[in-house]
């Protein structure tokens, strides 16, 4: 439970428990998006493409005059993209320039455990992590953020995170616009809270799912404008929030293409208006323009299930998000094929099918919180998996599961909608609902080093709803992560 204690002044302005009031924020829509640049890379002698990523603390004017304290990689705030080709070998050397200790986690990435940035790989103060491993997914719109166990909202939240782009060269063929910053376009959408002298501040006054700032911002840009010189455009929405759920979708109802979500394309895309995305959730949209035309990405209030008072959740939250001004003459785009992806059908029958349960509720799962030192689920490799996952609370969680995409095979029994036909790594939980999701764990056993699962709203994870699962050869037996909390101390 999210527990005020009254006297507590942290450094810093974030995490204090007596937050000061949100100031009020009057926007205009006239900013530049800013577009995160594309990661500087070398290519060692052995093939691997090797990034660096350094963080640290900054200053950023998100509005105009005033300086905001924020942490960012390479930068300010945020971080450049990653781009890497489905096949090739890579290393991030990812050096840790704040006070504290960080970690640095490939969201959605399929990758030996060792090399996950989850909470068992710590990167002190000065220190240099150098995680490789080969890209074997498909292409897919991924990012990368802190995981440190216990202060992952914070670290996210003052300005740590960034894309990690996968391509397979099916862009063309599938008719996506893909010309980098120009027609294909990240867009982070995140929430924030400012105080009447431009700090960021979390919301420390008790709400269950944490801080739900008055103010959104697109790639840290408040009131940002992109000027469209296609036909079409594709925007990768990733909520970088740390609580808030959005139903993003255009100021006039415009219809739009959902083509891909978390971990790749869909398998057709589907005509809609508004898509939900909760914290962690990416998707990938493809909009029509007409020449010397505006249209606004909005959030309108989203659709969270069967929460109980879901105006204290975000449930009734509209936000202007980010302005598309198109060109007087724009640039023929290529027509969207109709079959994007040729995913072979989930298969449910491998005999050796493990079903699991995942009950989540108040910080726990399983009746469980987060423990270093204990490992919750014990998988062998080359399985099928059925989770079927379920949230007990009249307000919202989601599920995010680390290392596998899976797929969505029904929820209540029904079968998922479209929306939900692709590659997954987080799903939104309407509460009292049962999501049957398949997994399967191909490869990268470690009997040492765990994989996470959790809630991705962030203030519950790190007030404890993670397990821990380690993926196995037959008949092997996890063994004490080096990393374990007895051996570690988190600062709290
Ligand atoms: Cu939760």
């Amino acid at each position: 439970m999210s527990v005020a204690v009254a006297g507590l002044v942290a450094l810093g302005g974030v995490a204090c428990s007596t937050a000061p009031p949100e100031a009020e924020v009057e926007v205009t829509f006239e900013r530049p998006l800013a577009i995160p640049p594309l990661a500087d890379s070398r290519v060692e002698a052995d093939g691997t493409r090797v990034f660096r990523l350094t963080a640290d603390e900054g200053a950023t004017e998100f509005l105009d005059g005033t300086e905001t304290a924020t942490w960012g990689f390479n930068g300010s705030y945020l971080g450049p993209t990653l781009r890497a080709e489905r096949g090739e070998r890579v290393a991030v050397e990812v050096t840790n320039g704040l006070d504290e200790g960080t970690t640095v986690h490939w969201h959605g990435m399929h990758l030996p455990a060792a090399m996950d940035g989850g909470p068992h790989q710590m990167i002190e103060p000065g220190d240099t992590w150098r995680p490789h491993w080969t890209i074997d997914q498909p292409a897919a719109t991924l990012w990368y953020h802190p995981h440190p166990h216990g202060e992952t909202e914070e670290h996210v939240y003052r300005g740590l995170a960034g894309m990690f782009l996968l391509d397979d060269g099916t862009a063309a063929a599938a008719g996506l616009p893909h010309d980098y910053g120009v027609d294909d376009i990240p867009v982070i959408v995140q929430d924030k809270r400012f105080a009447e002298d431009g700090r960021l501040t979390l919301d420390d006054s008790g709400n269950e799912i944490g801080t739900l700032g008055g103010t959104v911002m697109a790639n840290g840009t408040l009131g940002a404008v992109h000027e469209v010189i296609t036909e079409r455009i594709r925007l990768r929405l990733l909520n970088g929030s740390t609580a808030r759920t959005y139903s993003f979708g255009f100021d006039d109802g415009r219809s739009f293409q959902l083509v891909g979500t978390d971990g790749g394309l869909l398998p057709t895309p589907v005509e809609t208006d508004h898509v939900r995305l909760s914290p962690g959730e990416r998707a990938e949209i493809i909009v029509a323009m007409e020449e010397g035309t505006e249209v606004m990405l909005r959030s309108t209030p989203p659709d969270l299930g069967a929460v109980v008072a879901p105006a204290a959740f975000g449930g009734d939250d509209a936000f202007d998000v980010l302005l598309l001004r198109a060109a007087d003459d724009l640039t023929a785009s290529p027509q969207v094929a109709a079959t994007l992806t040729d995913p072979p059908p989930p298969d449910e029958s491998d005999p050796s099918d493990v079903t699991r349960s995942f009950v989540l509720e108040g910080r726990s799962i399983n009746g469980k919180t987060m423990d270093m030192d204990r490992i919750d689920e014990v998988v062998t490799v080359d399985t099928a998996e059925v989770w079927e996952v379920r949230s007990r609370n009249p307000f919202p969680h989601n599920f995010h599961v680390h290392d596998v995409q899976f797929r969505v095979l029904s929820i209540d029994g029904e079968a998922s909608p479209p929306e939900l036909a692709g590659r997954k790594d987080t799903v939104y939980l309407e509460p009292q609902r049962t999501y049957r999701l398949l997994l399967t764990f191909e490869d990268y056993t470690d009997p040492r080093y765990p994989y996470m699962f959790h809630c991705h709203l962030l203030l519950h994870e790190d007030e404890g709803m993670m397990g821990q699962f380690v993926v196995l050869e037959p008949g092997q037996e996890p063994e004490q992560s080096p990393s374990g909390s007895s051996g570690h101390d988190h600062g709290d």
